[in-house]
């Protein structure tokens, strides 16, 4: 399926995967409207993905985690940006690594309120236009975390169970429309993701992936541009990826050093 021209609404556009995700749609020729708190970050990826050949790019400053700004945001859309075709819920990070029992309160909420909430928010405001229009594809960040639970990620995996789960429901529950509902679930990707988690501890960040070639944001990028141009009547439900190097969310074969 072509989707020169289609419009795509990225959440996180301003790093790791979404910027990716950004710049994959932008050489498919799509129209992207980008969404991300950091807007400086998100100015920089819609240059670039201009660049790359996206037939248009409009930026908003978006935090996920406010309901009211999120609905007023897609309402108040210029007419030319609003019926959007494609939509990808990445906006996520992880805060902390550490036993329940001692977890901060504020990391858990931050974390239940961007992931969960904020990802429930936007498919709210969005996909009532999709069914409305009978074309539309919700493709949501899931993880291997929303699989097998981690040691000290107890939170963190919980939020991707519940992605998995929201995924799977929105997906019966446009049963009967045109719309199409998939999870990209990827293990290990290099991003800021772990310097997210560790608040800027950039040494206990690169540990993280020592003696793993993790995946990149452009190989997550690429199987959500692929769901996305698999023919209308096909609907990819899940991906999952990992290196070659992870097995599941548990099991790494770490080159030793
Ligand atoms: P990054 O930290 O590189 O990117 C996260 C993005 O989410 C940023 O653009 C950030 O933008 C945005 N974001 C965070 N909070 C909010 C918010 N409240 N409102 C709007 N945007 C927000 O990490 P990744 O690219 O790795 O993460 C993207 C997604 O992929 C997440 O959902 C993550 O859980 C998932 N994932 C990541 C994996 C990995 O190993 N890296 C593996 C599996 C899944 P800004 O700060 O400017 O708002
Ligand atoms: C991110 C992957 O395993 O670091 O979802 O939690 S992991």
């Amino acid at each position: 399926m072509s989707l020169r021209d289609k419009t795509v609404f990225i959440t996180g556009a301003s790093s790791g995967i979404g910027a990716a995700t950004a710049m994959a749609f932008a050489a498919e020729g799509c129209r992207l409207l980008l969404a991300a708190r950091r807007a400086g970050k998100l100015a920089g990826v819609g240059i670039l993905a201009r660049e790359r050949g996206a037939a248009a790019v409009h930026s908003i400053d978006l935090d996920v985690r406010n309901h009211f700004a999120v609905q007023t945001a897609i309402d108040e859309l210029p007419p030319e940006w609003a019926e959007i075709d494609i939509l990808v819920n990445n906006a996520g990070l992880s805060r902390g690594l550490e036993k329940l029992y001692v977890g901060k309160i504020q990391d858990w909420e931050e974390m239940i309120d961007t992931n969960v909430k904020g990802l429930l928010y936007v498919t709210r405001a969005v996909v009532p236009g999709m069914v409305v229009r009978g074309r539309g594809h919700v493709i949501n960040l899931g993880s291997t975390a929303g699989d097998i639970t981690y040691p000290n990620g107890a939170v963190y995996c919980a939020t991707k169970a519940a992605e998995r789960a929201i995924n799977d429901g929105l997906r019966l529950d446009v049963l009967g429309t045109p719309v199409r509902v998939t999870s990209v679930d990827p293990g290990m990707v290099e991003t800021d993701f772990s310097l997210v988690r560790f608040r800027g501890d950039a040494e206990r960040a690169a540990k993280v992936y020592k003696g793993v070639k993790p995946l990149t944001a452009e190989d997550v990028a690429d199987a959500i541009v692929w769901v996305a141009s698999r023919p209308a009547h096909v609907n990819i439900a899940r991906v999952m990826m990992t290196p070659v190097q992870q097995g599941n969310s548990l099991l790494f074969a770490r080159d030793e050093s």
